[in-house]
């Protein structure tokens, strides 16, 4: 019996780290531009960028005019040159 409700909570746990460690730097998950920007103002600047696992850290890669403020173009194309690496 105990041995039964220790597979669930591991289980459980084992899911919920693949879930928060897939946030960005795996590619293919990051959210979408409009997901971030909480106040649709167009841009996305570091306050809303911390609410994103991992975009704060790479957040001056892609700020290309260094404004402090990611376009939707800036974060995509950004993205996709850290996923890209030959492309750089
Ligand atoms: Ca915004
Ligand atoms: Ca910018």
């Amino acid at each position: 019996m105990y041995g039964k409700k220790n597979v669930f909570l591991n289980g459980l746990g084992i899911g919920l780290l693949v879930i928060s460690s897939a946030a960005l730097a795996d590619s293919n998950t990051v959210p979408e531009f409009g997901t971030i920007d909480k106040n649709a103002d167009g841009t996305v600047d570091v306050t809303e960028a911390k609410q994103v696992k991992g975009l704060v850290e790479i957040f001056g890669q892609l700020d290309a005019n260094a404004d402090g403020k990611l376009t939707p173009t800036e974060y995509t194309e950004g993205l996709k040159k850290k996923q890209d690496p030959a492309g750089s």
